[in-house]
């Protein structure tokens, strides 16, 4: 049992008051005890969420939350918020079933501001909440913090646009580790890195700004030439102008690990009647040494051993990720047009090594989900053949760029989604429960999602071959093969395999990892007298017609199975097929349910929703006795 008394004593953020300095750096570091005990046991996000433990703690003594709402982007660094607010006891069993979630969430919290998950949506979530206040003749402060891989997202820089033009009092806390999972990408990153390095900026501002006023303002043709030279002037000393010419104070740049220099800035800041942006300068997994050597790896992780930082393995074949990732150089090598695009996710969607093999042919261009899908567009223009591999849940922020730059010009770019599906522990911003719909109502579209990883390296070979947009849909974790060659079997476009034989009369359908679960449902039946054949659907757009009429001519229930919202998906589709078919034949759909699904281990959620082998078995034993 890790010992905390500073941290036993806080039950809410006002407490933290009483504490002078020191009692406050001995609570930080009882904070990252617990951070790393608890995610050492639960995984989580554990490099960010140290680097922003006095960051915390300064927030909330200067802020009176929630009067003063904290809007923390993204939500994945909010560990010792939650631990202040008076979680110490959810956050025992974080991510679980029962336990604290992951990320901010209302019904857990009236600190916790909104729902979050997806990044760059701070800065929006913090004007709307100080026009509202302004409208309502309210008095409070708003403050978004946001880190420097959120704001390489364009959702961020459209927030920014109007908050220099409402000029709303509102506080920008801008986190700025130079990470995003990994090492930050793109201009903006290195202007950060620029201001970061260059603490004498800071400093130098103050004289600086004297200097440029001091240049005497005399007549009106003078006027327009002494302003212009001021600009000049000014833009190439002091490079933070960037934010100020947008019309957004900035102070900068300030130590945050230093909770008394934070507080200063923050009172600073306070009393800024418009908006103002503080630059903080933190370390990712500050204060534990393997996660700050790689805090890459640490972002978010499973268990580990909490003295070494070693992970625990899983144990079995390779993931899902692990087989995209080989696949990918199998084909990069044989395909030169081959290039592959990845918004800020290449350890998460497993392109380490195309990223190291092939260079020039790798983009990661930052948590930019719109802006990866047009790019791919462009290059399909241009004659490469563009892998965009991205998590199905932050594909959903592209949809319009799918419509219209891929699908309505029928170009050929692969979507290669990852964590389709239930994810498990992020909870709901993080499963991957639209996508089947989403892409499924596009024209031109081909859906494919494969039942284990073998069937992934065959799906993406064949993807290359197909005509027009690919999306190949596969879950998080490791699917059923031990072993995956590097050869493909051929898959034909449209076409389902039957991967049980059964009676004549029941028929599952099943889609993806679904496959697995059908299959167990199917010998549990079978050991209740029941035959049920299995069909490993593979394409989910386009359904297989003719396979799917022939069964239900001859069967008295067709069953289709999916890890989808029923809405939109896969059963929708087969049951569109029968009605056209002129087919009355029973149909029941399993699939995720019309509602968020909360935070929790897969297997447990499959129980919950009723979609494991023994509930689906269950179902269908009851269906036929009724039939
Ligand atoms: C729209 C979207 N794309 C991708 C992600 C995955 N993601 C979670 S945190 C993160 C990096 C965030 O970096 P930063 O804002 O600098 O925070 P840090 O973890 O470095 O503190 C990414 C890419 C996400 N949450 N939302």
């Amino acid at each position: 049992m890790t010992d905390t008394p500073l941290l036993d004593s806080i039950h809410d953020p006002s407490d933290l008051r009483s504490l002078d300095y020191g009692q406050l750096s001995r609570l930080a570091e009882e904070i990252r005890r617990i951070i790393v005990e608890t995610t050492s046991r639960c995984g989580g996000h554990l490099a960010s969420n140290l680097g922003v433990v006095e960051l915390t703690l300064a927030l909330h003594r200067v802020f009176e939350s929630p009067h003063d709402r904290i809007v923390w982007d993204v939500g994945h660094q909010t560990y010792a918020h939650k631990l202040i607010t008076g979680r110490r006891e959810a956050f025992r069993r974080l991510r679980m079933r029962g336990g604290c979630s992951g990320f901010p969430r209302r019904e857990e919290s009236p600190h916790d501001v909104m729902d979050a998950g997806h990044a760059s949506t701070a800065i929006s979530y913090a004007l709307g909440l100080a026009v509202a206040r302004d409208l309502a003749g309210e008095d409070f402060n708003v403050v978004a913090v946001i880190g420097d891989g959120a704001l390489t997202g364009g959702l961020a820089f459209e927030a920014l646009n109007q908050v220099g033009a409402l000029q709303k009092k509102l506080i920008i806390v801008l986190n700025d580790n130079g990470m995003s999972i990994s090492r930050n990408v793109g201009a903006i990153s290195t202007y950060l890195t620029q201001l970061r390095l260059s603490p004498k900026y800071a400093r130098f501002k103050g004289g600086v700004k004297e200097v440029i006023e001091s240049v005497p303002i005399v007549g009106a043709p003078t006027d327009r030439l002494i302003h212009s030279f001021k600009e000049r002037l000014k833009n190439f000393l002091i490079p933070e102008f960037i934010f100020e010419e947008l019309g957004i104070k900035y102070v900068g740049v300030v130590d945050g690990h230093d909770i008394q220099a934070l507080e200063k800035d923050l009172e600073l800041a306070k009393q800024v009647e418009g908006p103002v942006l503080i630059h903080v300068i933190t370390r990712k997994g500050k204060g534990f040494p393997p996660a700050e050597r790689d805090p890459d790896l640490f972002h978010g992780v499973g268990p580990f051993e909490p003295q070494t930082g070693k992970l625990k393995s899983e144990g079995g074949g390779p993931s899902f990720t692990e087989t995209f990732g080989r696949v990918m150089c199998d084909m990069a090598r044989k395909e030169p047009r081959l290039v592959a695009i990845t918004a800020a996710m290449k350890l998460g969607t497993g392109l380490d090594d195309f990223s190291t093999l092939y260079p020039s042919r790798f983009f990661d261009v930052g948590i930019a989900e719109q802006h990866a899908v047009t790019l791919a567009a462009g290059l399909a223009l241009g004659g490469y053949r563009p892998v965009v591999s991205i998590y199905s849940t932050f594909l959903q922020r592209a949809f319009d760029q799918l419509a219209q730059e891929i699908c309505l010009q029928n170009l050929p770019v692969i979507l290669a989604l990852d964590r389709s599906g239930l994810v498990g522990d992020d909870g709901p911003t993080h499963h991957g429960a639209f996508d089947l719909s989403y892409l499924r109502l596009l024209p031109n579209m081909t859906v494919m999602a494969p039942a284990d990883q073998e069937e992934l390296r065959d799906m993406l070979w064949a993807a290359l071959e197909f005509e027009g947009p690919v999306a190949i849909r596969y879950p998080r974790g490791k699917g059923s093969s031990e072993w995956v060659g590097p050869d493909p079997r051929p898959v034909e476009r449209g076409k389902s395999l039957v991967v049980r034989g059964g009676g004549g009369d029941l028929s599952l359908l099943a889609v993806g990892r679904m496959v697995g679960v059908a299959c167990e449902a199917a010998e549990i039946l079978a050991g209740r007298g029941i035959q049920a054949e299995v069909i490993n659907a593979r394409f989910v757009k386009p359904v297989d017609r003719e396979v799917v009429l022939e069964r239900a001519r001859r069967a008295r229930l067709l069953v289709t199975l999916e890890e989808n919202v029923l809405q939109g998906g896969f059963g929708e589709a087969v049951a569109a097929v029968l009605q056209e078919g002129g087919c009355n034949t029973r149909l029941l759909r399993v699939g995720l349910p019309d509602r968020y699904v909360e935070h929790g281990k897969v297997d447990e959620l499959f129980q919950t929703l009723g979609m494991d082998a023994e509930t689906v078995a269950d179902r269908v034993h009851e269906m036929l006795t009724v039939l």
